[in-house]
């Protein structure tokens, strides 16, 4: 079994981490990324896609051409763990945010 995150480390994680919104009706949060085309939302989905099969954990996502919607929670924890938080931190950098 997976901890859920505390309120604190909940918010922490919405001010550390800008553009993801709760979900309604699940302890989960989304964010959607867009990219210049679809060759390069793919290659976004395949770094992130390694990465969560290494670390067992992966999205929830849809794509649109160059759209990119993701969900993230943590089915074993019934919500929010650290887990998403990781996931997330690589998911940004996988898409060139903070360059
Ligand atoms: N991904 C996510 N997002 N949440 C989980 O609880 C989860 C997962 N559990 N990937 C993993 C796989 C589990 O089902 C396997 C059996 O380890």
């Amino acid at each position: 079994m997976v901890a859920k995150l505390t309120p604190e480390a909940r918010n922490a994680f919405f001010k550390d981490h800008p553009g993801w919104a709760e979900v309604e009706g699940r302890d989960a949060v989304k964010k959607s990324f867009a990219f210049d085309d679809f060759n390069e939302a793919w290659g976004f989905m395949t770094r992130v896609a390694l990465a969560a099969e290494k670390a067992d954990h992966h999205p929830e996502w849809f794509n649109v051409y160059n759209r990119v919607e993701i969900t993230l929670t943590t089915h074993d924890a019934g919500g929010l763990s650290e887990r998403d938080v990781s996931l997330a931190g690589f998911i940004e950098a996988a898409a060139g945010e903070g360059e």
